[in-house]
């Protein structure tokens, strides 16, 4: 199938892409392995939280495409561990993603057999995950939502047991004095 030209818009007034033909709502209920402080009896109010929204241009999975989203995570935390993505690591392994800030503030975790890393993301500031690194993404202003646009090849699937086969060395706190600070796994 050959792909015509088109656009897309980032939409800084709704936080989403606009053009985008996929919309996903990830919520506590759905992340329940992924906080250390999960309660098993949590009510359900707690449990309709809405931690992140992505919307998402799709294009055919074929080598040679891009993909690209806007992934809206919300203020908040969970037991003081802040809201983040589910985070996961991509099935063709060599296949490179580059994020880029566009509102509020976060970290970009990253995590492959040569070790753990993170990234600031803020407004205009990219990051180059290569291949191989898993990734996850965290608010860590607890009054803004943290708004930022990700492209990487169509045909690079996601592996979102590897973070959980093998999880992130560090999770992220909120912090009275310094705003946040890591906790060892
Ligand atoms: C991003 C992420 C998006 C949501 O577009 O998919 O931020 O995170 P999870 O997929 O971990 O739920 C990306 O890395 N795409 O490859
Ligand atoms: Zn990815």
């Amino acid at each position: 199938m050959t792909q015509l030209p088109f656009v897309t818009r980032i939409d800084n007034v709704n936080h989403t892409l606009e053009g985008a033909d996929n919309f996903s709502e990830t919520r506590l209920k759905d992340m329940r392995s992924l906080y250390r402080y999960w309660n098993s009896n949590e009510d359900d109010a707690t449990l309709e939280t809405i931690v992140y929204r992505v919307s998402r241009k799709d294009v055919p999975t074929e080598p040679g495409e891009l993909l690209q989203c806007i992934t809206e995570i919300l203020p908040g935390d969970y037991h003081g561990e802040f809201f983040m993505t589910k985070g996961h690591g991509h099935k063709q392994r060599e296949c490179t993603e580059i994020y880029l800030g566009i509102a509020g503030y976060g970290l970009v975790l990253m995590q492959s057999e040569n070790g753990f890393r993170f990234e600031e993301l803020l407004p205009g500031r990219a990051i180059y995950i290569p291949g191989g690194w898993n990734h996850r993404t965290v608010n860590i202003d607890p009054q803004q939502y943290l708004l930022f646009y990700s492209i990487w090849p169509a045909n690079s699937g996601y592996d979102y047991e590897a973070v959980i086969k093998n999880p992130f060395q560090y999770r992220v706190f909120r912090d009275t004095t310094q705003g946040y600070r890591f906790e060892e796994r």
